[in-house]
């Protein structure tokens, strides 16, 4: 029978859920979403969940929701056939986007934009790319890179589709070129060529999630290391279809011989949410460039002795690159001012809440959660 433990629980979610312990509540990790339920592993096996009132009336910013790979509270009263989400443990890692960026003057607005979870709790994430890609772009690696740095979770990149393309050498040595010691590994989800260096990734009660770009084949590679077709995967794309979603809820499965899988839909458009810090990881050579310019207020511009400006002239470092990593660090500075304005106003919201008794509305799109009209 399978446990808690296989999907990754261990001492340190233990020690948080003993406030939820003694109010009764059961852990469970969330392993699927879908429009109307959560789906969950709990003590007990498998079940559905949605969540408490009360909890959804806790829960201010969209990013305090339940996502795929939470670990949770639930109670489950005595006449229901459902349980019901009360809490979510603290997540030690996180795979962030930023969300369409609608933050406004109100709540709901405010709620809505911001950071989107993608998934958490993650030991190792994959990001996929695929060979034979059009849209193949190292700019959108290194978007793709901040993202892994920001997580927490250990980063691998996986480089798909070796079958069709004769020169995969050449596309190892470009993504190595950007990314600075992160482990590359080309494989075929096809004729499983490579497979088996990822397999070493997967351990017992340890957790990976897959993400990348529709197409690029996150799913057939989980189908490939699984042994048998549990994600649906697209039959031959046209030209046409391309861009079309295959995988559409996050959902998580277990490996046979011990390990988690999280499967993600492609995402489209990736902006990282994400701290300078992890945008500086990513382009670590940079930051060492910048630090050896001859004055220590260089703006790399026509300085003298700019080391950044000389790498560019002589080639060691990329034009592209180093532009992207001036728009990603300009990003990531204007979010942060983002996140800390948006802070301070959901802090305002649940404050002007508890002390005037008025309810402040809720972001009410896709919540998974019994009564809608509950306030
Ligand atoms: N030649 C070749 N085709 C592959 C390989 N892996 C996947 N494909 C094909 O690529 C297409 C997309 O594969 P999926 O696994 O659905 O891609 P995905 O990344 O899960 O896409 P979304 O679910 O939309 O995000 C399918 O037609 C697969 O058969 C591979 O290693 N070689
Ligand atoms: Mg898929
Ligand atoms: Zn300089």
């Amino acid at each position: 029978m399978t446990t808690l433990n296989d999907y990754g629980w261990n001492e340190f979610f233990e020690k948080s859920f003993e406030p939820y312990r003694a109010m009764n509540y059961i852990p469970a990790r969330v392993t699927k979403e879908s429009i109307n339920q959560y789906s969950l592993m709990a003590e007990n096996g498998e079940a559905k969940a949605v969540l408490s009132t009360k909890f959804f009336m806790s829960a201010f910013g969209k990013e305090q929701l339940p996502v795929v790979g939470d670990w949770i509270a639930v109670s489950k009263p005595e006449e229901s056939e459902e349980y019901f989400i009360e809490g979510i443990l603290p997540r030690r890692t996180q795979l962030t986007r930023k969300g369409k960026d609608t933050f406004g003057r109100n709540f709901e607005k405010a709620g809505d934009g911001g950071i989107r979870i993608i998934s958490s709790n993650i030991d190792t994430v994959f990001y996929v790319a695929a060979m034979d890609d059009r849209d193949f772009n190292l700019s959108k690696i290194e978007r793709y890179i901040v993202m892994l740095y920001e997580s927490g979770a250990e980063p691998v990149i996986i480089l798909n589709k070796k079958d069709i393309c004769p020169d995969w050498q050449d596309y190892i040595a470009k993504v190595e070129n950007i990314s600075t010691g992160l482990p590359v590994h080309a494989v075929s989800a096809v004729d499983f060529e490579g497979l088996d260096e990822i397999l070493d990734y997967l351990k017992p009660g340890k957790t990976v999630s897959f993400i990348g770009s529709s197409g690029v084949g996150k799913s057939s590679i989980i189908n490939a290391l699984l042994g048998e077709d549990k994600m649906f995967v697209s039959g031959i794309r046209e030209a046409d279809k391309r861009g079309k979603h295959t995988t559409t809820h996050r959902e998580m499965l277990l490996f046979p011989e011990g390990g988690v899988l999280i499967d993600n839909p492609g995402i489209r458009d990736l902006k990282p949410a994400a701290s300078i810090e992890a945008v500086e990881s990513t382009f670590e050579d940079i930051v060492d460039l910048e630090s050896r310019c001859r004055f220590s207020n260089c703006r790399h511009d026509t300085e003298p002795g700019c080391a950044v400006t000389e790498a560019i002239q002589s080639g060691g470092l990329c034009e592209k690159r180093y532009s992207n990593y001036l728009k990603l660090k300009r990003e990531s500075k204007f979010f942060e001012k983002r996140a800390m304005m948006r802070d301070f106003q959901l802090e305002k919201a649940a404050l002007k809440e508890r002390t005037t008794g008025v309810k402040v509305k809720r972001h009410s799109k896709g919540i998974k959660r019994r009564d809608k009209y509950a306030y």
